[in-house]
């Protein structure tokens, strides 16, 4: 992508209403602009990561055995009368009425409506397990939306649902889950805890929260230094319960759950830190099915209420999350696998002819080689360029001028690390293209 083509309105100076790094870097990069408070528009550079951090949990929900749906975002209200939760949900609703004076409500999560789907089509424990995943937006009329997508009304999210015989199965699809989880997040470069959680207007006993650790996180959290290292040697493979049991073993709590006198670990070993919570997790029995009488037939005896669990991965919330995690003074440090484009190529000479035949080409040759680049081939000056591309965090940049030029080398810096070398063209494009 050109930059002289694409639209990537960057802001030289903090937004004054951004009080966090992500909600300023993500104005500043022009990745969102606000359309009301909690409400965002993703702008190009914004929906290409968003997309990116979607996918990964796509792959993710699809390897684990999960089938994607898409359900729609407005549903009716005689669902929510159902299974009890239309009057509990309270304001943080949105509640809308059509023209025919229909109750109806922009979906703030989906457990009605998939056991109402599930119910009018499974009816025998032989089709089970079963789990429907969809990655759609949600509406909660958050009293204090803040931080940019990380507390929005409008978000998008993942969530699944699980469909099990018994609950020991159920338990199952919950690890299962877990496991998942614990992937799809080490893909984006993430470390996140699972905690024990509370279930909040979702229900169930069984629940968990995933949390990055970020001074910035809402939530106050308390865990064992073992999980410094532990995510090191980052364990994903063999037995669903084998892996879930090690990492619950440790102590790590959230605020909420998180209990002095009950703690028991040694002073020196408790980390107090804050997280932001990218998944939460729940396993609820018949909390839904019972209600909304969505029952199989058994192998033997009558039928009963399936076993369900709920399984959220907050999408646009971790595109901040992710930034909060890895960024410095200078802008965004996106971890290769969820970066808008790979390289950043900026050409130092626009004026100068030869300068720009040898840009045109290094980009022709890397889009060639199924490279994602973003080409800086405007007429600004270096600092510019450099300042710019610095604040989008693209993994790789490569700076051609016509000094360089001159001894055929371009200067590739690692944002990340900061290291600079120079390399021929070829060998860069070998670089990138492995
Ligand atoms: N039905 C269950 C699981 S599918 C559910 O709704 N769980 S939840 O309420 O915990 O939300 C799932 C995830 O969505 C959260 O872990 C969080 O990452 C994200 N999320 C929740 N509220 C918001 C919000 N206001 N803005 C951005 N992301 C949010």
């Amino acid at each position: 992508m050109r930059m002289s083509r694409y639209f990537l309105p960057t802001l030289k100076e903090n937004p004054a209403e951004a009080q966090i790094a992500s909600h300023r870097l993500m104005l500043r990069a022009g990745m969102v602009r606000q359309g009301a408070a909690g409400i965002y528009s993703w702008l190009p550079l914004g929906l290409r990561v968003l997309k990116k951090i979607e996918q990964i949990v796509r792959e993710e929900q699809d390897r684990a055995g999960a089938l994607e749906v898409l359900m729609p975002t407005i549903q009716s209200a005689d669902l929510w009368s159902e299974s009890g939760r239309y009057d509990d949900y309270g304001k943080e609703m949105l509640r809308i009425t059509d023209r025919h004076g229909r109750e109806m409500l922009y979906g703030p999560t989906n457990e009605e409506l998939i056991t109402d789907i599930f119910r009018r089509e499974v009816k025998s424990y032989r089709d089970l397990p079963k789990n429907l995943y969809h990655i759609q937006w949600k509406f909660r009329d958050e009293i204090r939306p803040r931080f940019g997508v990380m507390r929005g009304r409008e978000f998008l999210m993942k969530d699944a649902y699980s469909f099990d015989l018994t609950a020991e199965d159920g338990v199952k699809s919950y690890n299962a889950m877990f496991v998942a989880y614990l992937r799809t997040f080490a893909r984006m470069g993430l470390t996140a805890i699972p905690m024990r959680a509370d279930t909040g207007p979702i229900g169930g006993d069984l629940s968990h929260e995933f949390l990055i650790i970020a001074e910035t996180g809402e939530s106050e959290v308390f865990f064992h230094n073992k999980f410094n290292d532990m995510s090191d040697n980052f364990k994903v493979s063999g037995d669903h319960a084998t892996i879930v049991a090690e990492w619950t073993e440790p102590y790590a709590a959230t605020e909420e759950m998180h209990d002095e006198d009950s703690c028991s670990v040694a002073e020196g070993e408790l980390v107090r830190g804050r997280g932001i919570e990218v998944g939460h997790i729940f396993f609820f029995g018949d909390k839904y099915s019972k209600p909304l009488n969505a029952v199989v037939q058994g192998p033997e005896g009558p039928p009963s209420a399936v076993q369900m669990g709920s399984y959220g991965i907050g999408v646009s919330r971790l595109v901040g999350g992710i930034i909060e995690a890895s960024h410095d003074d200078n802008g965004i440090i996106w971890p290769e696998a969820v970066a808008p484009f790979k390289v950043g190529l900026m050409n130092l000479g626009p004026k100068k002819e030869d300068c720009v035949e040898f840009c045109d080409k290094l980009y022709a040759d890397l889009e060639a080689a199924g490279v994602e680049v973003l080409y800086d081939d405007r007429k600004d000056g270096a600092g510019a360029k450099f300042a710019n591309m610095d604040l989008i965090g693209l993994p790789w940049q490569v700076a051609v001028g016509p000094r360089g030029l001159k001894n055929g080398v371009v200067e590739v810096k690692n944002r990340a690390t900061g290291e600079k070398r120079e390399l021929t063209p070829e060998a860069f494009l070998a670089e990138m293209a492995a």
